[in-house]
């Protein structure tokens, strides 16, 4: 960790202040969470997913579940580390309770 401090004189002393000027923040890296295409997963069942855990409406669940289905990959959304692994552990387990081969990952945007 490195400390930003700049030295700004104040006259003519020679004599520098130690200033904090900028705090230093990070910005959180930021990860995509995929849905992919299988050939037994129902439809229904992708859609119910969009909405369930990924808070979108009919409509968008469904149109992104049209995506996966034609494309073989389709984005869910996009969050910060804990929440993206959150959400695939949340989808792989509910598929899994009902039997279907559905698979959820993510990837580093
Ligand atoms: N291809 C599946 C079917 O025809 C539907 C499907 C869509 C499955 C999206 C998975 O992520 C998926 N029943």
């Amino acid at each position: 960790m490195s400390k930003d401090i700049r030295r700004s004189d104040d006259g003519d002393t020679g004599i520098g202040i130690a200033t904090k000027t900028r705090p230093k923040t990070k910005r959180p890296s930021l990860y995509r969470v995929l849905l992919l295409n299988d050939d037994y997963t129902p439809m229904e069942f992708v859609v119910h997913v969009l909405e369930r855990f990924f808070n979108k409406s009919r409509d968008e669940a469904t149109q992104i579940m049209l995506h996966v289905h034609q494309h073989g990959v389709g984005e869910c959304g996009v969050f910060t580390y804990e929440v993206a692994e959150t959400k695939v552990t949340q989808v792989m387990d509910f598929a899994r309770k009902h039997q279907h081969p559905l698979q959820c990952v993510m990837e580093r945007k």
